[in-house]
């Protein structure tokens, strides 16, 4: 009962949009809640509000409480057209369709950090695994010696864990639920893109123009031509060549940080080649299709402009470990 009073509450906060059956269930839940005994609800854990911030423990993730809603997901031709997307790429972004999240949650405020990933893997005892897909300027090689801990190049305890694959962000999610106690895990494809958008319908959350991106994200730019000659850059200076500290950049509209570039994120669904089959419920991870890959999005720090998108998304395989791909979390409330 305590778990009903809670969602029902945070419904009556947030639920402005979302359809007539969770407003049906809310105002159920509401007069389950005004009958319920005083003590049981003052006991209940504090309600998040939209917007807030939290962590449910000194070490974990900082998280933000974004709000339900409708959103479009996926491009329509002239987007992609417009920034030179290949057609195997831009065919996995369609059809355009509805999707409803119909209750709030929060994800985290940053990519899942090196240090804090460190911490999971020295609490847990995990192994995380060596071996990582790193560019050497030219091609993408795999190299024993590489791993989260020196993806091959320079970071902080603050960047993005990057050399991880989907199993490791399952298990970082996994652990941090068992340790709080909270419905940890990773975002769904569609929470991701409703999150990453923040409300926008632009291929950015900046706008459309890709070279005025260097305020918001960390992706291939003029930075990265000094070493990188041969690539295909954005024409702005957002000042890394490789993964930035978490946070380098401004936040988009739910103030989450980092949606777009710096690495890849895992999410939970399995890869599908295009939006034909998609739910409209975004709480709903796509199984089917090919489980052998997940989906990740976002963009990293190696990408083109075209690639640093809201609606962009690449399936990889779910063993795979590369210096281009890390991880966000949720938790449902
Ligand atoms: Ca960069």
């Amino acid at each position: 009962m305590r778990r009903g009073h809670q969602i029902a509450v945070l419904a009556l906060v947030a639920l402005a949009s979302a359809d007539s059956d969770a407003q049906a269930k809310t105002q159920r839940g509401l007069r389950d809640a005004k009958s319920a005994p005083q003590a049981e609800i003052a006991a209940a854990a504090p309600l998040p509000t939209i917007g807030q911030t939290f962590r449910d423990c000194e070490d974990c993730p900082e998280m933000v409480v974004i709000p339900p809603g409708r959103f479009a997901m996926g491009t329509d031709p002239a987007e992609t057209a417009r920034d030179g997307v290949p057609d195997e790429f831009a065919n996995r972004e369609r059809p355009r369709h509805p999707v409803v999240v119909k209750a709030a949650l929060a994800v985290g405020k940053y990519h899942v950090t090196r240090g804090e990933y460190a911490r999971f893997v020295k609490a847990a005892g995990y192994a995380g695994g060596l071996g990582c897909y790193f560019w050497s300027g030219d091609e993408v090689k795999s190299d024993p010696g590489t791993s989260w801990r020196d993806p091959s190049f320079p970071q902080t305890d603050r960047d993005p864990v990057v050399c991880v694959n989907w199993y490791d962000a399952r298990a970082y999610a996994a652990w941090l639920a068992r340790t709080t106690g909270k419905d940890y895990r990773l975002l769904t494809e569609a929470e991701w893109e409703y999150a990453a958008r923040g409300g926008t319908t632009t291929s950015r959350p900046w706008g459309d123009d890709a070279n005025a991106g260097c305020r918001y994200a960390n992706g291939a730019d003029l930075e990265m031509k000094k070493i990188f000659s041969n690539r295909s850059v954005a024409h702005c200076r957002d000042g890394y060549v490789f993964t930035s500290p978490a946070g380098s950049f401004e936040p988009n509209a739910f103030g989450l940080y980092d949606m777009l570039g710096n690495a890849w994120q895992w999410v939970e669904d399995c890869f599908h080649a295009n939006y034909a089959d998609a739910p409209g419920d975004a709480a709903i991870a796509v199984e089917g299709g090919d489980c052998s890959q997940r989906a990740v999005r976002g963009g990293s720090w190696n990408n083109s402009p075209g690639y640093i998108r809201a609606g962009v998304r690449d399936g990889v395989g779910t063993g795979n470990r590369d210096s281009f791909n890390g991880f966000r979390v949720a938790r449902t409330f």
